[in-house]
């Protein structure tokens, strides 16, 4: 396979204006009739008068120009499209090819679900529907028809809006629709099945009624309650926050439950993976409730941002991706709780994007090649590259970057674009210059802001020197200076917010938070009319994806946790805490846990008026697999011993306190999806941990009787997940109820796997192993693969990366075995191993041993070779 580069990016010779489709669907064999109407494009050089589609996989049966049959001699079909040697400036192009839907596995183009037909197109499945120019930058109108079975396929779907429908006489039916918005191919969508519709209504601003329906399995009617609610907040949400109205008469859902991808932006068709549909309070948990409202939101954000407004090529994906993901992060945090929501935001982009950064993958968040498209769905390009926008709406203010956002939509509606695009309309409602800020874009890698600061009591001044760095990344050795906004506060003794007065300045500002900007490598600020040293808290709100290295004290930490005005600093502030005393502890078991650490967390769980969501975010431990990236050579035995040290330290000292907030929080009456109520119960569950992983008695009843008599999914789980971990027959006899209780719920049943390989338990991968074979896995389903795969590799790190290699050998076993049939989840399940040199050495010979199995195995998807190769470069 051969890398594809921006700087070829070349416009498309011809354009399509109009698209003319004919399914007549069946699982085994689907004829698709396709009628373009191709012109040149103006704005493009003229090549050698021939013009190639993408196509793939695809029996063509017919192929005519202007209604002439083209003979074999006129075109040439490979296994990447079809070329005709020689076609005019402005024509009819029509073709028939036939697929087979269910013989697709890979999930990409037409495929089949359980008994339902459904597509995914994006990035480029949909040359494996018919011969297209399969570029984001080739936008047409669309008419679909859809014949099928009337009893399989009663309802046939696709984008736009229904236009007829005709009861045939032999026993098929069909249905056409009509999208009157041009759009690039990756939004085609049909949908064929045997589906019910939860159905309601929303008003748009301007008066216009919107038809609403989620579709579902018939057995699946009452889990779409919270993702319609969610859907109808997320459209007024953004008709308030962004000005953007929906814009066709009907918006649909579909769940379904084999999918590859969370779900999928569809103009008018969203296409879900179930698992961000589908929530009953028993069945799902409050994480689950709250991924199903953030990814409705994100797909229906995309109507605009992605839709409306496309990707000139993928390079350019984080042009829709960043953007959507600022746009849902911002949505859930004004209708959940901001800090909440930024904290987990920040754990993610640490957790994962901060480690690809660092790693062989690393890339920017427009990347300058790709091999495999599909590859660069990744963390970097979503959460970095939302970030990205973030630091922009930070560094123009809320109303300067709400004219930029108003002038992107008005300049660019109907067109595919670049990232260059939408900083340039930033530029342009701002009067700022963000020139050196598109390094952003171009450079991969975390910065490391290093902050050393100096209290001058005669002089009345406080200077922080900050200094930027960025280490190199695969193909980018020399990193220039970024444009980072470094939002900081000064606190006084009682905890008050001080004005930050840089010197010079005539007179001293509010107290409270101030933007600084770094541009240069190395920086200096002099801080005035300081009576008293301040304790600072940088980077408030986390204002940039960097990492920083500061001179405060573990006392000025537990300060700030205590005083902090910055929701998110006062977690950051314990975090980091807890992440000292893990890693010395990793490094000397008799490391002593010090006293004030225990008694600032007591005084936060005794604390009546501190917010229960929040509390439960400062109490709960960085995970083995974050604090793993804080390491230069990992220690997985000595992290996970640390861990349960310090976790064991905190339930037996804080017992009471945590027995009382267990107590406080009790469910009373029925579950209710509210911050308040998510925040009590992640609570209530946290303490339940913290006691059950100290062995408590008391706890241990507790969470058995919780298991035995809760009446939501998140307090069963939070109970499983403790039970399983601790094993015996109470933990099978848990186990073997819930799959009792939960036989056919596809959904629930992931979850039975996952909570057995994430339990760090001795057996772990024995377990795992017993798994696959048992007659509810299924490898066709990526729900269940990443339920029981993913997350043991993923989750279970002491047991993943056994010291025998053990677990190595299963990942890529896995891999070996999936790559032929789904090369987008073969490759992604690889990701655990691509960071194999930051372990020790004999691990590292384990784990390339692996990887080089992988490459030397022969045919290989190019999904799976760009991952291998990379990581062993
Ligand atoms: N466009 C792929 C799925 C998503 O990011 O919405
Ligand atoms: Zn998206």
């Amino acid at each position: 396979p051969h890398p594809i580069y921006l700087k070829d990016y070349r416009p498309p010779e011809f354009l399509i204006e109009q698209v003319e489709l004919r399914f007549e669907l069946d699982p085994e064999h689907t004829r698709v009739e396709s009628r373009l109407a191709l012109r040149r494009n103006p704005a493009a050089t003229r090549g050698d008068g021939s013009l190639r589609l993408h196509g793939e996989q695809l029996t063509l049966m017919q192929v005519a120009i202007d209604g002439h049959a083209l003979t074999p001699a006129e075109y040439r079909v490979d296994a990447e499209g079809l070329t005709m040697h020689r076609v005019p400036d402005r024509f009819t192009l029509e073709t028939q090819v036939e697929i087979h839907p269910s013989l697709n596995t890979a999930l990409e183009g037409l495929y089949q679900s359980g008994d339902m037909l459904c597509t995914q197109c994006e990035a480029e499945g949909f040359r494996r529907l018919t011969y297209f120019l399969d570029r984001p930058d080739v936008m047409a109108r669309y008419t679909t028809t859809l014949v099928a079975d009337r009893t399989r396929f009663p309802v046939l779907l696709s984008n736009g809006n229904p236009v007829a429908r005709t009861d045939l006489e032999d026993g098929r039916h069909s249905v056409t629709w009509d999208d009157p918005f041009p759009k690039p191919s990756y939004l085609f969508a049909l949908v064929a099945g045997d589906l019910r519709a939860v159905e309601d209504s929303f008003v748009t601003a301007s008066g216009r009624e919107i038809q609403l329906q989620i579709f579902v399995e018939p057995h699946n009617l009452d889990k779409c309650d919270h993702a319609m609610r969610s859907l109808k907040k997320a459209m007024r949400w953004d008709e308030e926050r962004f000005g953007r109205e929906y814009d066709l008469d009907i918006f649909m859902i579909v769940a379904v439950s084999h999918f590859n991808m969370g779900a999928m932006e569809n103009k008018g068709l969203n296409i879900f993976n179930d698992k961000f549909v589908l929530a009953r309070p028993d069945t799902a948990t409050d994480v689950d409730f709250d991924g199903i409202e953030s990814v409705i939101a994100h797909e229906y954000f995309h109507n605009w941002t992605g839709n409306r407004i496309t990707c000139r090529d993928w390079f350019q994906l984080s042009l829709k991706e960043g953007f959507t993901v600022y746009r849902d992060q911002e949505f859930s945090a004004d209708v959940g709780s901001r800090a909440v929501k930024r904290i987990s935001d920040v754990r993610t982009l640490r957790a994962h994007q901060f480690p690809e950064d660092a790693g062989p993958l690393a890339h920017p968040v427009r990347p300058e090649s790709y091999i495999e498209i599909n590859n660069f769905y990744t963390t970097t390009v979503y959460d970095k590259g939302a970030e990205v926008v973030r630091m922009q709406a930070a560094l123009l203010g809320p109303e300067s970057f709400r004219r930029a956002t108003d002038r992107y939509f008005e300049r660019h509606d109907g067109q595919a674009v670049t990232t260059e695009d939408f900083v340039r309309c930033m530029e342009d409602a701002s009067g700022r210059d963000l020139t050196q800020f598109r390094r952003w874009y171009e450079q991969a890698g975390t910065p490391e802001l290093s902050i050393q600061s100096k209290y001058d009591a005669t002089a009345g001044t406080y200077t922080l020197s900050v200094r930027q760095e960025t280490a190199a990344t695969p193909g980018q050795p020399v990193k220039y200076p970024f444009h980072i906004p470094l939002t900081i506060g000064l606190l006084g003794a009682e905890g008050q917010a001080l004005p930050v007065w840089l010197a010079g300045e005539s007179a001293p500002p509010a107290p409270g938070t101030r933007l600084l900007e770094l541009t240069e490598r190395a920086h200096e600020f002099t801080l005035v009319g300081l009576t008293e040293r301040p304790v600072p808290s940088l980077l408030r709100g986390f204002s940039a994806p960097v990492r920083v290295r500061d001179d405060l004290s573990d006392a000025d930490r537990m300060f700030l946790m205590a005083h902090d005005s910055d929701g998110f600093n006062r977690w950051d502030a314990a975090q980091t805490l807890h992440e000292r005393l893990l890693l010395a502890l990793t490094d000397d078991a008799d490391h002593p846990i010090p006293e004030d650490y225990i008694a600032a967390f007591q005084r936060a769980l005794r604390d009546p008026s501190a917010d229960r969501a929040l509390l439960a975010e400062v109490l709960t431990l960085p995970s083995e697999t974050y604090l793993s990236d804080r390491m230069t050579v990992v220690d997985v035995d000595g992290l996970h011993r640390a861990h349960r040290q310090l976790t064991r330290c905190i339930g037996e000292r804080l017992r009471a306190d945590l027995l009382a907030v267990y107590h406080d929080s009790a469910e009373t009456g029925d579950y209710v999806f509210s911050p308040e109520a998510v925040g009590r119960r992640a609570l209530k569950n946290l303490a339940l941990a913290y006691l059950v992983r100290a062995e408590d008695g008391e706890g241990l009843a507790l969470c058995r009787a919780q298991f035995e008599a809760a009446h939501n999914m998140t307090d069963v789980m939070a109970a499983l997940r403790l039970l399983t971990e601790q094993g015996g027959a109470a933990a099978e006899a848990a186990l073997d109820a819930f799959h009792r209780r939960w036989a056919g719920e596809s959904l629930v049943l992931d979850k039975w796997f996952a909570v057995q390989a994430a339990a760090p338990r001795a057996d772990a991968l024995t377990r795992v192993m017993a798994l696959l074979h048992h007659p509810d896995y299924s490898a066709r389903n990526p729900n269940r693969v990443r339920s029981l795969v993913s997350t043991f590799s993923n989750l279970n790190q002491v047991r993943f990366h056994a010291a025998d290699g053990a677990g190595y050998r299963f990942l890529v076993g896995q891999v070996l075995e999936l790559d032929p049939a789904n090369p987008q989840l073969a490759a992604r399940l690889l990701k655990p191993l691509v960071r194999w040199r930051r372990f020790d050495p004999e691990r590292q010979r384990l784990m390339r041993t692996e990887l080089e199995r992988v490459l030397g195995s022969g045919e290989l998807s190019s999904d799976v070779f760009e991952v291998v190769s990379k990581a062993l470069a």
